[in-house]
This record gives structure tokens, sequence and C-alpha cells, in this order.
């Protein structure tokens, strides 16, 4: 089995369903699984580890703590979209203050010098239960080796907006343009080193992160705090426990004390605010996994597809939405583009609808995105429409459409981006 196989998502679902139809002796358990496949999990009845209680609810001033400037953000309530035009002029990392931030609740205000990181389970060495937690203080992991990475960060339904305006299927949930990605310096310790501290078993096979924020309430239900269940492959190869972002504390909307990161996979698996990890023997599921973050709809079973672990490709000008550009006037169109699969090895734009295409030019090398721009001077006034496409490392260029899918996930087409020409 290779790498890829180790750590996909769909192959692993696949693994933990066997796991948990072979497991012997739990009675109910087959039906438990086929229940939790098909209502994905609301009516299951799952142990909902308590956080270390440090956490205080957030300000009144609403779910997210930082200023949202209308000229860096789009805000969206709960969650709070980077505008791309933000980006022009740039480093290649987006600032703190106009990272985008999506949160199921709201912020919590988490007190590092009380709080605690809780690891227990199965698949740990004398710690079964919740009660019986390792724990780890905000200093123990500071003092830890650490690591520091570039990795995007990009919600699973980035994009969204784009079911309904291009395909003209909207789909449920935050109508993001492309703004529900960023890129930022990471420093931490591997989720690995503090694994193998707290007594890993080898016979573990899931970690299951969860957060300090709120309990959700979905659909009238409270399915609990936001956790969300990743194979212990993925978990060792380079999950981190961040503690820093781009050279500063983690700032309270982004998961202070400490959140995880796991490069490469949905936003959803960056669980933020961390109180507790459980490490397990058996396979473990979350609503996270079962009724959120899977394909829905038409063209997918009734129970979803597998489980979404990887991004997909996509590209973004650093222009307003719609844009506007003066006429006989050479500009340059800036822009990058991301995939999981590292390194973007080439982008195309198009200027004209998609009409003709043309290499841009690629700038400096792929650190979690690749910058690129390329001139134009748009002839006349009137409007058209730009197109940028990315190819991949593994050779992945971006479609001209993306299946629908009911929560609107993983939109990865070709964005079609308007232009007046004035
Ligand atoms: N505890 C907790 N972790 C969370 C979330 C949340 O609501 N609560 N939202 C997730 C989702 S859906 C995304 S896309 C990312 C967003 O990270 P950011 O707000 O730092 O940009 O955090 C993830 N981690
Ligand atoms: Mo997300």
């Amino acid at each position: 089995m290779d790498e890829d196989e180790l750590t996909s998502e769909h192959h692993y679902d696949r693994t933990r369903a066997r796991q948990l139809l072979a497991a012997p002796g739990v009675p109910g358990r087959r039906d438990l699984l086929r229940s939790l496949l098909v209502t994905g999990g609301a009516a299951a009845t799952w142990r909902f580890a308590a956080g270390s209680g440090t956490a205080r609810a957030a300000a009144e001033d609403g779910p997210i703590v930082k200023p949202l400037p209308p000229d860096l953000f789009v805000n969206h309530g709960s969650n709070a979209e980077m505008r791309w035009e933000a980006m022009r002029g740039q480093g290649l990392y987006v600032p703190n203050d106009r990272f985008f931030v999506r949160n199921h609740t709201r912020t919590p205000l988490v007190d590092a010098r009380t709080w605690r990181l809780r690891l227990f389970g199965s698949g740990l060495h004398g710690t079964p239960t919740a009660d019986q937690a390792r724990t780890f203080s905000y200093e123990d992991l500071l003092a830890l080796p650490a690591r520091t990475t570039s990795a995007v960060v990009e919600c699973a339904g980035n994009g969204r907006a784009f079911f309904d305006l291009q395909q003209g299927t909207p789909a449920e949930g935050t109508p993001w343009h492309l703004g529900g990605v960023g890129l930022a310096r990471w420093r931490g310790v591997p989720l690995a080193t503090v694994l193998e501290r707290a007594g890993l078993l080898p016979s573990a096979v899931d970690v299951l992160p969860q957060g300090l924020d709120p309990e959700v309430v979905s659909g009238g239900v409270n399915i609990g705090r936001v956790r969300r269940p990743l194979p212990i492959a993925k978990a060792l190869k380079d999950a981190l426990l961040v503690y820093e972002m781009n050279g500063e504390p983690l700032p309270p909307d982004h998961g202070f004390p400490v959140r995880l990161l796991v490069p490469g996979w949905i936003g959803v698996s960056c669980v933020k605010w961390l109180g507790s990890i459980e490490v397990a023997d058996h396979p473990l599921f979350s609503p996270w996994n079962t009724q959120f973050y899977r394909f829905f709809g038409p063209d997918y079973p009734a129970e979803g597809s597998a489980p979404l672990g990887e991004q997909v490709t996509k590209s973004a000008f650093e222009l307003p939405y719609p844009a506007t550009v003066r006429a006989r006037r050479p500009v340059v169109l800036r822009g990058r583009s991301w995939s999981p699969r590292r390194p973007v090895h080439r982008v195309e734009v198009s200027t004209d609808g998609g009409a003709s295409w043309r290499g841009a030019r690629l700038l400096g090398p792929d650190r979690g995105w690749r910058r690129w721009e390329i001139a134009w001077r748009p002839t006349h006034t009137g409007s058209t429409t730009l197109l940028a496409r990315a190819t991949d490392a593994a050779g992945r260029v971006q479609p001209d459409r993306t299946t629908f899918n009911t929560f609107g996930y993983l939109f990865g087409a070709v964005v079609r981006h308007p232009v007046q020409i004035v």
C-alpha cells in the first residue's frame, strides 16, 4: 500500500467500515454503523469528550473577535470571507488580520494558563477513558521540538457560490466565492511527537480531535462540539499542533491557544481551540465525517460519498468580483493557484471568456500556492470574462464543471470572473 492510499480518506473509510463490521462481541455495532452511515449519526449517542472547561464565551460583540473591515472581508455572519483584491500587493502569505474565518458557532476566549490538551482512548497506553487523560499544558507544548510549515487552510465549501452562479444549482451553506482560503506559516509540534509521548499503541487506527467552542445545533439537533476523526496514518505523517501563525501567537479566531493543522485536507480537519484528542483502536465517527463533509445529491449514494479528505485545485485573480479595468491601457493580471498535489505546474489564462488561452508567468516556487501574472491590454469597452486554469503536479487540470453536491463542497471547476472594461 503506498502512502497515498494510507492517507487517503476514501481508502481508509472502507478499511474503517470493514474493521467496525468485523469487531467481535459488540452487540448492535453493525446496526449502529448502518444507522451512522444512513442518518449521519445524529441519532446515535457517541461519547462527547468534555473540554477542559477553560473556554468562556466570546464577548457579546459577535461570533468573530477580530475587526472585519468591509474592504478586506465579506461578512457572512459567523464566517468572514477574504476579499481577493485585498491580496494584491501582499506577499506570499495572507496576513493574520485578513485571513478568512469559518466558525460553526463563535470564537471562544481560552485562557492559555489553565488550558490543557487532553489525550485518551483505547489507542493509548493506560488512558482508556476521558477522565484518565494524559494532559499537556501550553508550556509543555512550547517546550517540545517545533516545526514550521507553509500550508493552505481552505474551507471545503470554498467556491460554493459558483454552483449557483455558473451552473445554476444553488448549494446549501455559506455562499463563499473564492475567499474561503488562506496560506500561512504555521509553527507547532508534530502531532506524532505528542501521540508518542502520550503512549501511542500500534493498535491505534483513528484520532478524534475536538474543539472547545460551543456545541453545534444543526437542524434543531445538538450534535456536540466540533470534532472530526482522521486516520492515524495521516495524523502521524504531517499533522501539526499549531500555536503560531505567521510568527505570532495563534489569534483567537484561528484557534488560540492551539489548533490542529492537517496539510492538504479540507479546513474542517484543522480543529481550532483544541481541547481533547481521542485515540482509538477502532474506527471513530462524528457528524463531521458522516452527516457532513461527504458528497450528497442526485449523483451520489443515499449515505453519501466517502468522507472528503483532500482539497481540489483552484485559481483566483487578485481582483474584485466583478472587476473593472480601463480600455486600451496595459494591465497586469495577478493571481494565485493552489493544489493539495503540489506544486502547481502550469496556469493558463483566458481574457475572452474561454475562447483563447495564454500561459501565465509563474512567480517563484509553490509554497502552498503559486503566484502568477499575465499582461493584458483590453482593446474595447464592454464586458468580458476572465478565467484561470491550473494544472498540478499530478497532471490534473481544473475542469469546466464540477458535479453538483447538496452542500456544495469542493468546487474545483474553472471560475468565470466577470469584468467590465470602461
Ligand atoms: N473547533 C472548531 N474548529 C474548526 C471550526 C469550528 O467551527 N470549530 N471550523 C472548521 C472549518 S469548517 C474550517 S474551514 C477551518 C477554518 O479555519 P480559520 O477560521 O482559521 O480560517 O477551521 C475548522 N476548525
Ligand atoms: Mo470549512
